[in-house]
């Protein structure tokens, strides 16, 4: 049994993250191949009860510090108990948000990437995605699709203001430029078949 594949979804509030995650498990099982879909912070019994505490409150709740390590614990628990277990069985993995998420987001928040990734090295063994893709959306154009979705309802990194989600798109277009071969930028400006069709261009090489 050959291992499965690790991708990774990742950008800005509303960029269409958990909408393409789920299309593309749908054209992967077209093609025969067998996909979880799982989402961070959570993803598994303890990670989803540490999201409710990350997710949740009034934005000053935690210093950047506290949080840098609640994701991290959370997304260790989240690869022990439901990625690695999957990728070994020879499932694919689709993952909405991983550790990209916590360099862009705590990055912009003045914690080191260097810590960020001595943690993951710590809690995750290190774990990256085969391919990680970067949707790119305007913040306003992002903004108004959560909106509109949650009824105007904003968790605490929604509540931030635009100035936050300029400093994280940066963060996210940094670790595409350092590491081309993994992370990929998207343009996810267009309708949801169009942006399958580009993420689907930028996993080719990995398909069998
Ligand atoms: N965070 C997370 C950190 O700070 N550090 C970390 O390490 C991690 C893991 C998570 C928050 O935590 C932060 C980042 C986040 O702020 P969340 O509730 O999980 O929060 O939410 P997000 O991951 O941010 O997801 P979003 O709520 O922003 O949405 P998605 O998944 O990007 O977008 P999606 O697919 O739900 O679509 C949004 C709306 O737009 C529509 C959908 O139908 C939906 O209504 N839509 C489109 N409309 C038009 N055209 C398209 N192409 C569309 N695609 C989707």
């Amino acid at each position: 049994m050959t291992a499965g594949r690790f991708l990774s979804l990742e950008g800005g509030e509303g960029a269409g993250k958990s909408t393409q995650a789920a299309r593309l498990a749908e054209v992967l099982a077209a093609r025969g191949i067998e996909a979880i879909v799982t989402r961070e912070p959570g993803g598994s019994e303890g990670a989803e009860g540490v999201r409710g505490l990350l997710l949740g409150g009034d934005v000053a709740r935690w210093s950047a510090h506290s949080e840098t390590l609640l994701f991290a614990a959370a997304r260790a628990d989240h690869v022990e108990k439901r990625i690695r277990p999957a990728l070994e069985s020879g499932m694919w993995v689709i993952c909405d948000r991983f550790v990209d998420s916590t360099r862009a987001y705590q990055g912009a928040q003045d914690i080191d990437d260097a810590a960020i990734l001595a943690l993951h090295a710590f809690g995750s063994k290190g774990l990256l995605p085969d391919r990680t893709l970067v949707l790119e959306i305007d913040h306003e154009a992002g903004g108004a699709r959560a909106a509109t979705r949650d009824a105007g309802a904003l968790d605490r990194f929604g509540q931030r203001g635009p100035d936050f989600h300029a400093a994280v798109a940066a963060g996210f277009r940094r670790i595409a430029e350092r590491e081309p071969e993994r992370v990929r930028l998207i343009d996810a400006d267009a309708d949801p078949a169009t942006v399958t069709d580009r993420l689907l261009e930028a996993i080719a090489d990995l398909l069998p």
